[in-house]
């Protein structure tokens, strides 16, 4: 052999030795790192693939229709179209009504209206303007459904087929939450075959809820954006760009079209918000998801009206972020059941962890508005002993909120002291691991628009169910909407309705309601927005529950359950009241 040949053979066998070495390194590194992680969610985010600086921003031209605006259709004559209500012959009643009390919306109504209907197109002027990045990532919409009716399922699939951009959509993909509806397997199945596999099914094998069935979504989506809709949506005219785009510039936006309501009785297309008016996702103390008009500050930060906003939080159905971004911050948390509360849980947890929320003018999308919930919770409800909402906030609270917020959550909603909420050791974790801002950050600097709103809420001094000593009853609302004349009934012990609360500035609250009493009576009422005050004063010694402002004191009829005030008598045992604190036995 030449010294030639042996100094490349040397060579050789240096670099097979070398390319050996790294192997093994990689194949290492490979395993510890899968010994480290413990959740199945990738961690590594993939910048390289996502961030395209080539891409131009959107950009405005006034008066000339962006690239991605087509003429909108003519509609037609037929039920329904242009969004117009539409009510089904009086012969058909009887179906009407057994499908509103069935799917909680008119399915009868729906039937009969075009899966390809034409719906008004009520973006503002400004939203036909814009033009959006020629190359956005492929999206996946995600809808999941649990016991849907047919026509408000597939016409949301038919509108996104007819109103997307086809090379932006990867897919529709489906998630069938173990509905036992007939017509949603086989016969769904074959529907979707047309569609040549731009529509999947996948179905769970038992009911998970649709919180996991979303992160189950997110976790068999293959486009790089996925966007979930409800499954009784209408989406509007050129509604994707706008919704994509930012998430293609910055990945940790997450975006949320504005909704409009699409009647569940008539399928009357309309606008929810007033013309001109913009609005954004915030909550009570108690956790009720309100909105809020969009604070000056943020407004000015925009040339166009049109443009995005950010918002603390969003409603939850309907909403789009990258594939990746949502699973490396753990998807939803996988502790939580069925329905509610995972708006919040997100939304702290992108904004926290580093991430934005924006509403996204331009974007519209219709949403059915359900008269009441249709379905229960099945299996997972009865997990629970309390009530399984308040699971879920608690979830959410004891991971996201700080101690000074915990105690208003608590104020608020007494009972969820009490309530067990599964172990969130997982989540704390991962919220360590993202090194994510506390809570008091994010009310500084993002929902700062709350305490307008919800100011702090003083302690309660008294609280639990209110019994009168005369009668003994218990103060009830009835479960009436406000304004309604609250009564005596008998004490439960349930909290449902007699669960009240006095706090130290005299406000008497029961839920997020307050009470109030007026020349016809003692009424629940809306309590004023942006005040935790109140008339009331109670004192523990002759049990009296004043009324500071007519200096009266509450009492019962001698005859009747009826609460109203007359003057204060210490003597009257109607007008003796004792606050008893529910324990409840979860
Ligand atoms: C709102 C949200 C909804 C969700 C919920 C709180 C909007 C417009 N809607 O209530 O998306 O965030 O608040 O959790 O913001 N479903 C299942 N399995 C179930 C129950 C429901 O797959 O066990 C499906 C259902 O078929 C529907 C979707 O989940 O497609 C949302 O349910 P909903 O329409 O009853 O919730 P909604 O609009 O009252
Ligand atoms: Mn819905």
């Amino acid at each position: 052999m030449s010294m030639r040949m042996r100094i490349i053979q040397l060579k050789r066998n240096k670099f097979a030795r070398v390319a050996i070495g790294s192997v093994i390194i990689i194949i290492l590194l490979f395993a510890l790192f899968k010994r480290s992680t413990k959740i199945q969610y990738p961690t590594q985010p993939s910048y390289a693939k996502q961030f395209k600086h080539s891409l131009i921003p959107p950009f405005y031209r006034d008066g000339v229709p962006g690239n991605f605006e087509s003429s909108i259709p003519n509609h037609g004559s037929g039920p329904g179209e242009g969004g117009i209500p539409y009510r089904v012959p009086s012969s058909r009643e009887n179906e009407a009504l057994l499908g509103i009390s069935e799917y909680g919306m008119n399915m009868a109504c729906s039937d009969d209206i075009s899966l390809n209907r034409t719906i008004p197109d009520l973006r503002m002027e400004e939203c036909r303007f814009w033009n959006y990045p020629e190359e956005l990532p492929r999206t996946s919409v995600i809808i999941v459904f649990h016991n849907e009716g047919w026509s408000s399922l597939l016409r949301t699939v038919h509108s996104v087929l007819n109103r997307t951009p086809p090379q932006f959509l990867e897919e529709i993909l489906l998630v069938d939450d173990f509905s036992d509806k007939e017509n949603l397997k086989n016969k769904l199945e074959y529907y979707i075959e047309k569609f040549n596999g731009k529509v999947r099914l996948i179905r769970n094998s038992e009911r998970e809820g649709l919180i996991r069935t979303r992160s189950k979504g997110a976790l068999n989506a293959r486009g790089e954006i996925i966007l979930f809709l409800d499954a009784h949506c209408e989406v509007g005219y050129n509604w994707l760009p706008p919704l994509v785009s930012p998430i293609a510039l910055d990945r940790k936006i997450m975006t949320v079209p504005v909704i409009d309501g699409i009647d569940h009785n008539t399928w009357e297309y309309r606008p929810v918000y007033e013309k001109d008016h913009f609005f954004r996702g915030i909550f009570e103390w108690g956790m009720l998801y309100k909105e809020i008009e969009l604070p000056e500050q943020e407004d000015q930060k925009r040339t166009y009206k049109s443009e995005p906003y950010k918002s603390p939080t969003h409603a939850g159905g309907l909403f789009a972020i990258n594939r990746d971004y949502f699973l490396e911050l753990g998807a939803y948390d996988p502790g939580l059941l069925v329905w509610g509360g995972e708006n919040f849980e997100l939304s702290f947890k992108i904004w926290q962890c580093g991430g934005s929320i924006e509403w996204v003018p331009c974007s519209r999308v219709g949403h059915v508005y359900r008269g009441f919930m249709p379905y229960n919770f099945g299996k997972l409800g009865s997990k629970v002993k309390g009530p399984l909402i308040t699971y879920n906030y608690k979830r959410v609270i004891e991971t996201w909120f700080d101690s000074k917020h915990k105690e208003f959550f608590y104020t608020r909603e007494p009972l969820a002291r009490y309530l067990d909420m599964g172990d969130i050791s997982a989540q704390l974790e991962l919220k360590d691991r993202l090194q994510c801002k506390d809570f008091s950050w994010f009310m500084e600097n993002v929902a700062y628009d709350v305490y307008t709103k919800f100011p702090e809420l003083p302690p309660n001094i008294h609280w639990g169910e209110v019994h009168n000593v005369g009668k003994k009853k218990c103060l009830d609302t009835r479960g009436r909407q406000p304004p309604s004349l609250i009564g005596l009934e008998l004490c439960h012990g349930q909290g449902n309705n007699q669960l009240f609360r006095l706090n130290a500035k005299g406000q008497l609250g029961v839920g997020e309601r307050c009470v109030n009493a007026d020349r016809q009576g003692v009424k629940l009422i809306v309590c004023s927005l942006g005040t935790v005050d109140g008339p009331w004063q109670y004192e523990s010694s002759n049990k009296l529950l004043h009324h500071t402002r007519t200096k009266k004191c509450l009492s019962v009829h001698p005859s009747s359950p009826q609460v109203m005030l007359t003057p204060c008598d210490t003597n009257n045992a109607n007008q003796q009241w004792v606050f008893k604190p529910i324990i409840p036995n979860w």
